[in-house]
């Protein structure tokens, strides 16, 4: 029998600086309820979705920095989503900077939640892996100081029994990395969530921005289809105090096609009704790890960080 369930990626337009969270949640919850008048049971919002990125931006005080974190999860401005999750019978993911106590000493993530129907955290993921950079670079068109802001996230890539399926959740650049899928597809994951704030240019170097947009659903429909898992993406999209992210939020099928996907760069609904059985065929066929791979011959994925090329 069919395992059917209606999902949504919740594409959020630009937040801007001046935007306080109020506003935010405000446009968050109306993107709630239409995906529940929609008969979705799990909406997924983006990656940092309170606040706009805000690793754009070079900060030196650390109260500064800080602003943009939320001490607690939920907190004032962010409950009313749990309990609208929970009026409505609906389950979100949500992407947020966490700021964290661990030994008496400040920990800083970016850091995405799972919430079922009842309004209660089913798991947390903190990002793995940090782009761009420590240190302000003024070459760069624009700065991207994740690896200034964040820690490197401890939780690994767990998966969770929710939504009658097995999920996981990852944020924007893991999905580049096939590990990210890869450990998720190790423990049978048959929908991962995620958000992704993506600069619509290269700040290096020139980069058609065709690329931006083709890259972004390369990476998660070859996740999706060697892991024969589903894919909800949920971009922050627009222009950010002239900064533009790129949209492309969709769902993505186990087969690797995309199923859905946004059509505007705005606050938008991707929704579609999936069928989580049509993730086992792919399980069992082309990838039933257990039947193919052959472990003993991929030692250097977990021994060698970077690339070591062979002497002339
Ligand atoms: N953003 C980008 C992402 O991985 C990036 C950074 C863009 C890295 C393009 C490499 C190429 O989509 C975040 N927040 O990770």
């Amino acid at each position: 029998m069919a395992r059917n369930i209606t999902v949504a990626a919740a594409q959020m337009g630009p937040i801007q600086r001046a935007d306080d969270r109020a506003s935010v949640v405000a446009r968050l919850l109306e993107l709630m309820r239409e995906a529940h008048a929609m008969g979705c049971r799990l909406v997924v919002f983006p990656e940092l979705t309170l606040t706009t990125f805000f690793p754009r931006w070079i900060m030196m005080d650390q109260a500064d920095i800080d602003a943009y974190f939320e001490a607690e999860m939920p907190g004032s401005e962010t409950r009313v989503l749990f309990e609208t999750a929970a009026e409505l019978g609906i389950g979100f993911h949500l992407g947020y900077a966490e700021l964290t106590l661990e030994n008496g000493a400040p920990r800083h993530f970016n850091t995405a939640i799972l919430v079922d129907g009842s309004g209660r955290i089913v798991g947390k993921y903190r990002k793995v892996h940090l782009p761009g950079h420590a240190e302000p670079d003024n070459t760069r068109s624009a700065q991207h100081l994740e690896k200034r802001y964040f820690d490197v996230g401890d939780l690994g890539f767990p998966v969770w029994r929710a939504f009658d399926g097995v999920v996981g959740m990852c944020i924007c650049n893991d999905r580049r990395w096939p590990e990210t899928f890869r450990v998720m597809g190790l423990q049978g994951v048959e929908l991962v969530a995620l958000g992704y704030n993506t600069p619509n240019t290269n700040t290096q170097t020139y980069e058609p921005y065709h690329l931006r947009m083709f890259h972004n659903h390369l990476v998660m429909q070859a996740g999706a289809y060697q892991n024969s898992t589903y894919v909800v993406a949920a971009a922050k999209a627009g222009v950010e105090d002239g900064h533009g992210l790129i949209g492309g939020s969709c769902i993505i099928a186990p087969w690797g096609e995309i199923l859905a996907q946004a059509q505007t760069e705005e606050d938008e609904l991707v929704v579609a009704r999936i069928d989580l059985d049509l993730c086992t065929f792919g399980k069992e066929s082309v990838f039933n790890f257990a039947a193919h791979r052959r472990i003993e011959h991929y030692g250097l994925i977990c021994e060698r960080t970077g690339a070591e090329t062979p002497p002339e």
